[in-house]
């Protein structure tokens, strides 16, 4: 039964014992809700009269999400360039090339910036991605500057009048200065040519609270505009979108749900939500 429905049925069959109470508290925070949220939502369940619990808890859930623009933040008369960061393994290089598919699909014109120069393969990646969605890729010499990538990138997709360059980049602990400061070089380089529109996090919905410590990090140290949450097909228990945005205060605007191509939709919170309590 999905993360609310016990509860609500819960409240709805009345007199809860204190071990019920403890059993659907344990439930909500393995489902990734977290502690302090989750006694949130116990509160009110615990408030609310039997009849409304699915009414109030839902209003506050919704309350919860970032009500910030989840569209992308594109210019219609210049290039836009959309940063994709995150830590490694979180599915950056597939991401951006899901993203590219579906702008393409919504008639854009595209190109992708492989600043991932550290490991071979992840040029490889990009490259073998980007034959599938028929999109160019600029790449730069091995252990090459990744800030020099996204120069050539951003000049060649400004000259051929592009209407969106994404940036995939290397895997970044959070944690490492010099890893931060080359983000922020990669940023200025750019923004000699033209603004950058949007820098998305990505993030592994199976990492949990784990997750959340690293995007912590990554917006107190980048200008983070945007999430995406990978995996969410992966057996994610669900609650980590909403912890997320209560947290940051900023939207979800797509999720991964598949390895696929086509594996990318935009996030919905009416959908979301729903599906909590479904
Ligand atoms: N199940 C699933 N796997 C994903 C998703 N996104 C990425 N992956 C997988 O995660 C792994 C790492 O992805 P990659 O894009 O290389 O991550 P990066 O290191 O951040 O660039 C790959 O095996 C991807 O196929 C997703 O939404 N769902
Ligand atoms: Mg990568």
């Amino acid at each position: 039964m999905s993360l609310f429905k016990r509860l609500i049925n819960t409240v709805r069959a009345g007199s809860v014992s204190q071990s019920e109470w403890d059993e659907i508290r344990s439930n909500l925070i393995t489902a990734d809700l977290g502690v302090n949220l989750t006694d949130q939502v116990i509160t009110q369940a615990k408030s609310a009269r039997p009849g409304e619990a699915q009414q109030v808890i839902k209003e506050q859930l919704m309350q919860w999400l970032s009500s910030n623009s989840r569209t992308l933040n594109l210019s219609s008369t210049t290039l836009s360039t959309i940063l994709i960061v995150g830590v490694n393994g979180t599915g950056k290089t597939t991401t951006t090339a899901k993203l590219a598919n579906l702008l393409k699909h919504e008639g854009k014109s595209v190109i992708l910036a492989a600043a991932d120069t550290f490991r071979a393969a992840a040029v490889d990646q990009l490259q073998t991605w980007a034959r599938q969605v028929d999109v160019e890729v600029v790449s730069g010499v091995a252990n090459g500057d990744p800030a020099s990538v996204a120069f050539s990138a951003v000049s060649k997709a400004k000259n051929e009048k592009y209407e969106i360059l994404i940036v995939d980049t290397a895997g970044r602990l959070h944690t490492k200065d010099n890893l931060m400061a080359e983000l922020s070089k990669i940023v200025r380089v750019i923004e000699k040519h033209s603004p950058v529109s949007e820098i998305l996090l990505v993030l592994d919905a199976t990492t949990g609270q784990n997750g959340i410590n690293q995007a912590r990090s990554f917006i107190e140290s980048a200008n983070i505009t945007g999430l995406i949450l990978t995996k969410v097909d992966g057996g994610a228990k669900g609650g980590i979108g909403l912890a997320i945005e209560k947290e940051f205060g900023l939207p979800i605007k797509f999720i991964g749900q598949g390895e696929k191509i086509s594996d990318l939709s935009p996030f919905n919170p009416e959908l979301y939500l729903e599906s909590l309590f479904s």
